[in-house]
């Protein structure tokens, strides 16, 4: 029997499969490395691997179900393990997310990243895309080589949150574990687990079988309401983050300020607090314009209250309110590319 093409049925089949095509979302995964491109020596080698190894294309392949959610490709924008992002790093990713979500011929964009800092970039581009297309950003704990390797599912649901019409307008989202979590809440809670992203105030919803189910939406500002434009960004100032604890002193601190630092996160005991030891060289680079931001290393369902134990309105200070440090290391950075008046920074952690 001649081919289907010969006896004139293609066209019609091809028809219809075009009319599916075109009805799927069109999705772009930028891939950056990390886990999910990880690969280990063997099946058992669930937390022993190399991260950022696998190519995008590999990765797409490795997933063939991607096709029934959505027309997807890929494109390899970085290939390192997330601990190694830098500034630079961040502001060239955000840049490519704002040119293709102004693309009319891309939907929703899907961002493969190590999961070390993976919740410094989503809040990033929670706050610089300017577009209510979905943003996903996803990772895996395990490498694809280990048994129960949960990165092809993780995938599979970003690019199922991606491909949703649901997903718009929420700002970026982060799928692990079944779960769609809010790009600015998230935050790596547990390092060898599965389960490892937790937000505090909960998660918004669930990814299963390849549909997206909501229970909560963000009230914070973000992306097509946010003030931070990454298309108007080409450098983010220096902030560090220093840690408190019991015996701690000021040389951290005086050491980033030595170094540029334009402000300096204090990740505090309890309630933000700082050793009264640490409090004289806060209030001198005070004085010498360097913003002083107070943060917990006590995360996951409380806030830094203003003028609680610390007179922040005497010293001049900034809470971080529920920003963790590291979050509040990216919003302090964007806040320093628009003010250095530090009750508009204040405002602006109220706000975001
Ligand atoms: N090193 C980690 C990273 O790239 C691996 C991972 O968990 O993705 O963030």
């Amino acid at each position: 029997m001649g081919s289907a093409i010969a006896l004139g049925f293609a066209p019609a089949q091809s028809a219809l499969a075009q009319a599916a095509t075109a009805a799927k979302a069109q999705v772009v995964i930028l891939a950056t490395g990390g886990t999910i491109a990880g690969a280990g020596a063997s099946a058992a080698n669930s937390a022993t691997y190399q991260a950022a190894k696998v190519p995008v294309d590999k990765l797409l392949a490795s997933v063939p179900e991607l096709g029934n959610l959505a027309n997807v490709r890929g494109e390899q924008v970085f290939q390192i393990a997330s601990e190694s992002f830098t500034n630079e790093y961040l502001v060239k990713l955000a840049k490519r997310v704002s040119a293709l979500a102004k693309q009319s011929d891309v939907d929703g964009i899907v961002v493969t990243h190590g999961t070390d800092t993976l919740e410094e970039t989503a809040y990033f581009l929670n706050l610089t895309v300017h577009t209510n297309k979905p943003i996903v950003v996803v990772g895996s704990m395990r490498p694809g080589t280990a048994l129960s390797a949960d990165g092809a599912l993780n995938l599979y649901n970003a690019v199922a949150t991606a491909a949703s019409p649901s997903s718009a307008g929420k700002g970026s989202l982060v799928v692990m574990n079944d779960e769609i979590n809010s790009g600015r809440d998230v935050a790596k809670s547990v390092n060898i687990r599965t389960e490892a992203f937790k937000s505090p105030w909960g998660d918004l919803g669930m990814v299963v079988e390849g549909k997206t189910y909501w229970f909560r939406a963000p009230v914070k500002r973000h992306t097509t309401n946010s003030e931070f434009d990454i298309d108007k960004i080409d450098a983010l100032p220096q902030v560090d983050i220093a840690y408190g604890y019991g015996n701690a002193n000021d040389i951290a601190y005086k050491a980033f300020a030595a170094n540029g630092a334009k402000a300096l996160i204090h990740a505090g005991t309890g309630n933000g607090s700082v050793a009264n030891q640490v409090v004289p060289a806060l209030r001198e680079l005070r004085a010498k314009g360097i913003q002083i931001i107070r943060s917990a290393r006590v995360v996951g369902g409380g806030f830094v209250l203003r003028n609680a134990e610390q007179p922040d309105d005497q010293y001049d200070w900034v809470v971080a309110h529920d920003l963790n440090p590291q979050k509040a290391r990216i919003l302090a950075a964007l806040a320093l590319t628009r003010t250095n008046d530090s009750k508009d920074i204040q405002r602006i952690f109220m706000e975001y």
